[in-house]
Formats: structure tokens, sequence, C-alpha cells
């Protein structure tokens, strides 16, 4: 709060939060607010899984299909299908043997209670992180099971009163304009100094500075050579490490979850926010399993067998194994180029899109919050409200021209990813498997997915190469 809401003054003005970072509950009453106030179950069908997107070459329109039945025909298709919605679940033999409870984070069981049983998380992502704040409290015995650990900061949670809000409102547009028009959609003015420009004095001051700030602020106040220079990136890390030991003080727990030689460069993987993350881990009852040490060789009836020979019971096991993230969900619901070939066909070999916002041979096709953008680099919803506002911009000229549609060529998609390719060339993104460069899921293929300059940079590119229509043909209306 107050920079993750949207940007619409109607849905703001009478809202208000009750922390920084309000939780899952008031988030939903929160989208059920944006519902109220925009409208938008008018337009909704819900329980509509769509499984056919096709584009009628006659008609110059989509066609949409879903699997109950629904049929939709639109000149303009937009799929914003989410960024970390199709689950990863890892192919774990005997899963299926195993007779305990069993769930992905993403289908968390409601009813699902940790109190007096053993129970096992597999993952330590942002996701691991906060179900082992909470289920560690509540279980008898839990155990994390981490193959990477994550380097967390402080989420520096705090109440929100209404009266702040209700004076700080005034400065809303200004507050988030200028997170629009930042690089991570936050409005910090970054840092312009490298390691070396300052004295180990002022690193100090600065980091810890930063630090006592708390949510991304240690990450985006940070040195900028931070992921080009392997020696600023180790210093960050240090002082990372040396934050975490005055928290982390089980030194066996220490080893696993702030190794002294890192295992990933910092910053190079999502990092999640904390608040007693380090605590619970140095409860007795929470216990950490290497996997380094010892994989996993299978599930069991139950439990997990590693691969030392010692055998684990469990009464549940959460698997907070991530996602098959950005690409997972708009590969997934079918829909189909000009030609009749799928998405996730045209992508086989690697994404491209144009600006990330469209993809040659889909027509009158947009995908916001989409691969190629800075999309997973940045808070979303601004990064959201500038996609879409990019695309209603290319539809207004399409309508305005009175054409039938417009599309990427191919030519243009190459000079992007290049682009793209070109910013992350030389940094220290490409040593790490992540998320964000689908290396973290067994089979998909290793690129960047992200366009790492920012929203300022890639918004100011898209709107000069919307400016003139470059790099898009566009197909006037029949004559009449
Ligand atoms: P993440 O960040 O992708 O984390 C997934 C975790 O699961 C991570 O610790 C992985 O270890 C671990 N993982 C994945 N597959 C396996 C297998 N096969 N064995 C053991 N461990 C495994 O997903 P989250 O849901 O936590 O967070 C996603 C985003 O949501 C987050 O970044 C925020 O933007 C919000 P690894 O690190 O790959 O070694």
């Amino acid at each position: 709060m107050p920079f993750y809401q949207l940007n619409i003054p109607e849905v703001y003005r009478d809202w208000t939060f009750l922390e920084r970072f309000p939780g899952h509950e008031e988030l939903r009453k929160y989208i059920a607010h944006v519902d109220k106030i925009l409208d938008l179950r008018r337009d909704t069908y819900f329980h509509a899984r769509v499984n056919d997107a096709s584009w009628d070459k006659s008609a110059n329109r989509w066609t949409i299909k879903t699997q109950q039945g629904h049929v939709a025909s639109a000149k303009y298709l937009i799929l914003g299908a989410g960024l970390l919605h199709r689950a990863n679940i890892p192919d774990f033999p005997g899963l299926s043997g195993y007779q305990g409870e069993v769930f992905h984070s993403a289908a968390w069981n409601e009813d699902f209670s940790a109190k007096g049983k053993k129970v096992a998380i597999i993952g330590a992502g942002s996701t691991g992180v906060q179900l082992t704040e909470s289920l560690g409290k509540m279980a008898d015995e839990l155990t994390v099971f981490v193959r990477r650990p994550s380097y967390c900061c402080a989420l520096g949670q705090r109440s929100l009163t209404a009266y702040e809000q209700h004076v700080m409102k005034r400065f809303y547009p200004v507050m988030l304009k200028a997170a629009r028009e930042s690089h991570a959609g936050f409005p910090v003015t970054g840092n312009d100094k490298a390691l070396d420009d300052v004295s180990s004095e002022e690193r100090e001051r600065h980091w810890s500075y930063t630090w006592d700030q708390g949510g991304f602020s240690y990450g985006m106040l940070a040195y900028k050579d931070l992921f080009r220079s392997k020696e600023a990136n180790e210093a960050t890390y240090q002082y990372w490490r040396s934050k975490v030991a005055t928290r982390l003080i089980d030194p066996a727990k220490f080893e696993i979850m702030a190794p002294e030689h890192k295992p990933y460069y910092f910053l190079t993987k999502r990092m999640p926010l904390e608040q007693d993350y380090y605590e619970v881990l140095n409860q007795s009852n929470v216990h950490i399993h290497d996997l380094n040490k010892s994989s996993l060789k299978s599930f069991t009836k139950k439990g997990l067998l590693m691969s030392n020979g010692t055998e684990y019971e469990f009464d549940a096991v959460v698997l907070a194994t991530g996602f098959d993230s950005i690409t997972g969900s708009i590969t997934r619901i079918g829909v189909k180029n000009k030609h009749g070939v799928d998405l996730k066909d045209v992508w086989a070999d690697g994404i491209t899109t144009y600006m990330g916002i469209t993809v040659s041979g889909f027509p009158n096709m947009f995908v916001p919050y989409s691969p190629q953008a800075p999309t997973p680099f940045t808070n979303a919803i601004p990064i959201i409200e500038a996609q879409v506002e990019l695309a209603v911009d290319i539809i207004t000229r399409v309508e305005r021209a009175g054409a039938k549609s417009i599309e990427a060529t191919r030519d243009a998609e190459i000079e992007w990813k290049t682009h793209l390719n070109a910013l992350v060339e030389g940094t220290l993104f490409p040593y790490t498997d992540s998320w964000w460069n689908g290396a973290d899921v067994p089979g998909k293929k290793k690129e960047m997915m992200a366009y790492i300059a920012g929203i300022k940079h890639y918004e100011a590119k898209c709107r000069a190469n919307i400016e003139g229509l470059q790099g898009f043909n566009m197909v006037a209306r029949d004559k009449v």
C-alpha cells in the first residue's frame, strides 16, 4: 500500500486498506469492491474454462469456446490469463500412492488444519516462506524440504489507519503516476552509484538504511552494478547474510538457509518478503531438510523416502513447488494462429512476441501481463495498466482507420527478442535457474522471459513504435 492498487479514482476513493501489505482476505474484499464499482460481473462468464480460440479469416473475428459450452465472437481477443496460475507439480515417484493429504499451494484445501499434525512443505520460494511462517506455528512438527534457500528481506508490515489514507489520497494521482513511470512500479529513485564508488562506511550506512525501510527497498536501492558485478553482488549478499545471522541462530539451519558460499547470485531469483520466517525456522518443532545432501527418492504410503535411506512419515505434504510461470496459462487455452497452429506449438522453440503485447500470426490479439515485458520484475498493477493502455491505443488506431485487423510482423518480433536478449547480456541473470527464465520447470526451454529495463523504458519504447504503427501490418476494410 498504496502502490499495489488500481489507479482508478472511483475505486480508491471509497476504499481503505488495513495493512501496508494486505492479506489475502482483505485483497479478496478489495477485488469484490472493484467488481461492485466497475460492475464487471455484468460482462463475465464464471466457471468458464476456455479451450479453443480461433481466428475466422473470412469474418475477421475470433471465436472463443469454453469447456462449459459458451461460445463468444469478438473482433479483438485479450488473453488476461495470468502469470502464476498453472501449478508446477513435479513428477515425484510414488506421489499417487501416498495415503496422507497432499496438495499444491495453489489448490489449497480450505478445510486443512495443521494442528496436531506432522506436516512437510516441499519448496522454499515466496509461497514456502509464507507457509512456513503459518504452519510452523500450528503443526506439531514441520519439515521444510529445501533445494535452494530464498534470500528473504523483511516485509516491514504495519497497520494503516483510515485517517492516514484519507489524508494521503490527495496525493494518489501523483504517487501512482510516479509508480507507473518508475523502473519497478514503485516510485523510488534507484541508486546511481556502483559499489566501488563509495567507501565501506557509506555502504554499511546505505545498506542499513534500506534494510530498515523493509519491503523491497534493500533490493530496489542496491548498488547499480548488482546485476553486472560479481563483487557487488557478493557484497550485497554478505550484508544480507549478516542480517539473517542475527535472527536464525541455529547454526546448522543458518548454514542451509544462508550459506557462506551463495548458491545463486543475489536477486537473480525473486526475493520473498518475510515477517518472522527466521524465528519460526529456529523453533524446535521446525526442521529443515537440505535436498542437496540427500534428495527426494520417492513418496511412500506414509511419507517421503530420501536418497540416503531416511524415511519420514507425514500426515500432510504441501507442494510449494511453484508454477509453470508466465507462459503456462496462455499456452494451454487452445488459442490458434490464423493458420490453425496452437500458440504452444508456435512457441515450441522459444517465445516470440512483439513488445510483449502481440504475437505475429495472431491478428487482433493482445497479451497483457505477458512474457517479454517487465511483468515479473515489477509491481503487477502498473505494468498491467501500461500494457492494457498500449493495447487500447493500438485498437483505437485500428478503429479510427476503419481497418479489419492488425498484426505484428515476424521481423518486428525478431528485433524485439534481439533487443530483450541484448539487455540481459553481461548480467548475472543467465547463471540462475528461476521462474523468470523457465529453467525451474523440467522440459521448459530456458530463456529470459522478462524485459529487464523496467516499466519506464519499456513503455516509452512501445509508445514510439505504436505511434507510427511500426512493426505492424494493418488489413484495411474491403472497398465498397
Ligand atoms: P517459486 O518461487 O517458483 O518456488 C518454488 C519452490 O519449489 C522453490 O523453492 C523450488 O526450489 C522448489 N521446487 C520446485 N521443484 C522442486 C522439486 N522437484 N524438488 C524440490 N523443490 C522443488 O514459487 P512460489 O509459489 O514460492 O512463488 C511464486 C511467486 O509468487 C513468487 O516469486 C512471487 O512473485 C509470488 P528451487 O529454488 O528451484 O531450487
